[in-house]
């Protein structure tokens, strides 16, 4: 299913999404909050543009430079007032053909059946076709999913599109999306338009573009949530798609939606998080246009925290403001907009929002973001804001009743993210014939069958065990986190899939425990894993043994998102793999020993200092 711009155009599908629209036809309350921020953007757009309106796909100017125009030299062209001759290579090869505009590349080389160079390799992942040599002479193709919401239709022809084009598998990334790879160039269109008929798409899902929109995986019938994200995630993935200036950031951008529901949906890593709150009586915030004050009655609002980059041990931080659900999809794009604008085009690894940020300071860049909204931003204290529920630790593993009586949803493990073709199709049938067809994929690389009726569970729990995963929330395959590896990654040093599934599987064996724990592998220092978030994070690295390079790891410890923000520190660096599956059965014995009552691992880590640690563990 493909959810519509505005709720206000959701319909019932077969699959049971809940509809929106009241059965008298009238619009909801929240269809009516939904409609009122709209309007009041497009109302004003006379006066101001509504999230700022820039039109094709980049600004080139010719501004004069500090000190004004040189009149006897042409001034240098510019991209986003960057001049030409500063920018990095793939400004160039945007402004040379910009990927959205390489469909006749992507025809040229499925019909040759070749393989592209570097500046197409870099155009084709605007369609979400990744050419991922040298790790394999084949492409991967990374979906959109929005909100991680599935059919169980989609499953089943995404499974079919794995059979036809790929190497009958997919992986369920970190995004809460879906991979399938060892595509081969012929079938470049193909891939692309299968997905499409599918109601899918992949455009932007790589390089500079917004990356997939995440949302509480229980959005929709989670008791705790807040308010259900979904409305947001697919109005904002919409908006991101019909606008083509969204496709030209300098750099990627990650956006969440966290419903306050019982899975943490890891919005603390992503440039910008929506974090619900409640405010239990009318207040007042003080409007960011002009000072005035802004009246905010009581209900759920987002907070909005900025910034959060794990890769460079970062978690994102409150900005100070409180917005409306209604005027999010509008605060997102007024802040991409500004990023777009303003983001540094020289270097890569500093383009990104937190830079952008540091360099200004957070008024700034609120500031930049009011000017292209129609509707003021309000300022309040976070401590005045009631916050949601924490979620619950594996709260993604296991059953779990809904907020619809009678109704259930089992969080199935699915080891590192990897099914394949007979387990999608597998889990498609559970979900149409057990429940109401629906799939929603988790950014812990599992997946959720919602719906499930009392009567059924234990039927749906049997079968997901005979098509070889399972649901056990305390085991520690239930979680791993794994990034691709070497497998599929030139830039890994390690097999972490493999490792992570060797590791699972012994240490299961090993220590039993009674609090579920994270274990995140990263095959190198980008963090696609998140492993500064995991309880045990490892990063990749190749160590020196005995003269040979073999695979090893970075050990870190303690981190954590949600309730319990941290990012890890590294305690032990270089352990060959072979160490890592014996130091970790005895941090966690030693854990299980030395803990205060109901302590978790990663609480216990962090009343530690470094060397303990090292001295405890070794
Ligand atoms: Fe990632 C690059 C895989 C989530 C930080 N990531 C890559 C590439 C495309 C390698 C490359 O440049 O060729 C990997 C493709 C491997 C393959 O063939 O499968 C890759 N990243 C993944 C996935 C599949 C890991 C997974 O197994 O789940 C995740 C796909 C998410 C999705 O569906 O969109 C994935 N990557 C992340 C995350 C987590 C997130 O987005 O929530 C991060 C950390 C957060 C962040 O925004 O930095 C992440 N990936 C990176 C980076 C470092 C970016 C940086 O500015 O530091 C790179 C390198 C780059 O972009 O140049 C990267
Ligand atoms: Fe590749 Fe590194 Fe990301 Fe793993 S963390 S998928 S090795 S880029």
């Amino acid at each position: 299913m493909t959810a519509p711009a505005t709720p206000a155009l959701r319909n019932a599908s077969s699959t049971g999404t809940p509809e929106l629209r009241s059965s008298s036809g009238a619009f909801t309350d929240e269809q009516k909050e939904y409609l009122a921020g709209w309007l009041a953007g497009v109302a004003h757009r006379p006066v101001q543009p509504y999230v700022g309106e820039v039109p094709g796909t980049r600004q080139l100017t010719s501004e004069p430079a500090l000190g004004g125009p040189n009149l006897s030299a042409p001034a240098e062209e510019t991209i986003h007032g960057t001049p030409i001759s500063e920018v990095t290579k793939q400004e160039l090869w945007k402004r040379e053909l910009h990927g959205l505009d390489a469909w006749d590349r992507l025809l040229e080389h499925a019909d040759a059946g070749k393989f592209p160079d570097e500046a197409d390799t870099f155009r084709f992942r605007y369609h979400g076709l990744f050419y991922v040599a040298p790790a394999q002479n084949s492409f991967m193709l990374r979906c959109r999913i929005p909100a991680g919401e599935l059919t169980a239709a989609q499953l089943s022809g995404l499974a079919q599109m794995a059979d036809d084009f790929g190497d009958g598998k997919a992986a369920i990334t970190t995004r809460s999306n879906l991979q399938i790879r060892g595509i081969a160039p012929q079938n470049l269109v193909q891939v692309v338009v299968r997905l499409q008929s599918l109601g899918l798409t992949a455009r932007g899902s790589g390089v500079d573009n917004v990356r997939n929109i995440t949302a509480s995986p229980t959005a929709g019938f989670d008791p705790q949530e807040l308010i259900d994200t979904r409305p947001f995630a697919h109005a904002l993935h919409h908006y991101i798609l019909n606008h083509r200036d969204l496709f030209d950031l300098p750099r990627k951008f990650n956006v969440a939606f966290e419903g306050g529901g019982s899975i943490d949906t890891v919005a603390d890593t992503n440039d910008i998080g929506f974090m619900a709150v409640q405010l239990t009586t009318p207040c007042q915030g003080v409007s960011l246009k002009d000072g005035s004050t802004v009246p905010l009655p009581s209900g759920v609002y987002f907070r909005v925290e900025l910034c959060g980059i794990s890769g460079h041990r970062q978690l994102a931080s409150d900005a100070g403001i409180l917005i409306k659900p209604a005027e999010s999809v509008a605060v997102a794009a007024a802040m991409i907009r500004v990023f777009g604008q303003h983001g540094d085009r020289t270097d890569r690894k500093k383009a990104r929002l937190k830079y952008l940020v540091d360099r200004w300071g957070v008024e700034r860049f609120l500031q930049e973001t009011q000017q292209r909204l129609a509707f003021p931003v309000a300022k309040f204290p976070r401590e005045q804001c009631q916050e949601r529920q924490s979620a619950i630790r594996h709260g993604h593993v296991g059953a779990f009743r809904q907020k619809q009586a009678g109704r259930n949803y089992l969080g199935v493990v699915v080891p590192v993210g990897m099914l394949t073709s007979r387990q999608m199709r597998r889990l498609a049938e559970l979900a149409a014939n057990y429940a109401t067809g629906q799939i929603r994929l988790t950014p812990w690389q599992n997946l959720l069958i919602p719906d499930i009726p009392d009567g059924f569970l234990e039927t749906v729990k049997r079968q997901v065990v005979r098509a070889g995963l399972h649901h056990s929330a305390t085991a520690i395959t239930g979680g791993l986190v794994a990034c691709t590896g070497n497998k599929g990654c030139k830039w890994a040093a390690t097999d972490t899939k493999g490792h992570a599934v060797a590791l699972g599987r012994t240490l299961d064996k090993a220590v039993s425990l009674d609090q579920p724990i994270n274990i995140h592998l990263t095959g190198c220092p980008n963090s696609c894993a998140q492993h500064y978030v995991g309880d045990i994070g490892l990063q990749g690295v190749k160590v020196s043994a005995g003269g040979d390079s073999v695979e090893g790891y970075h050990v870190v410890l303690g981190g954590g998102t949600g309730p319990f923000p941290q990012v890890g520190r590294q305690i032990f660096t270089g352990i060959p793999f072979e160490q890592i599956q014996p130091l970790l059965e005895r941090a966690l014995q030693v854990y299980l020993a030395r803990r205060q009552p109901g302590e978790s691992f990663a609480a216990f880590t962090r009343r530690h200092d470094v060397a303990q640690l090292q001295e405890m563990f070794s």
